[in-house]
């Protein structure tokens, strides 16, 4: 728990923002728009892993006020957007383990994109635009 709903709104838009410069700079390292870095790579496919795990303790009930984009329908959908958020957790560890067994560019590309899908899924239907 948190001590008011303005943490908990900071707390899960801090990972998310954190979740955004890695997946990023991941994503930039596949369009060519980065020299591609295999240990960069997995470090940073770790660390959205390791992240996707912390904004679901963020969407207390209550905390759908204030600076947020959340929709308020997540509280009305929470099974739903709490399934979206494990999806994100398996697709992350599978990124995460392609990555660190330094899988060839396509293994690294469709696992990319199973999360990117993922973060689009749940924005189209819970993020404000
Ligand atoms: C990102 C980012 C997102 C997702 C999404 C994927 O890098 O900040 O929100 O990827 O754009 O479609």
């Amino acid at each position: 728990e948190f001590r008011s709903p303005e943490h908990a709104v900071k707390y899960r838009q801090k990972a998310f923002s954190l979740m955004a410069h890695n997946f990023g700079d991941m994503g930039d390292m596949l369009k060519g728009k980065k020299e591609f870095d295999a240990d960069k790579f997995a470090k940073r496919a770790a660390n959205v892993a390791a992240l996707s795990h912390i904004p679901a303790e963020g969407f207390e009930p209550g905390t759908d006020k204030g600076e947020t984009d959340a929709l308020p329908k997540i509280w009305d959908n929470m099974d739903d957007f709490n399934k979206r958020l494990m999806d994100l957790q398996t697709d992350a560890a599978a990124l995460a383990k392609v990555s660190a067994e330094k899988g060839d560019k396509r293994a690294l590309g469709q696992a990319f994109k199973n999360v990117a899908q993922n973060c689009k899924g749940c924005h189209d239907t819970y993020k404000k635009d």
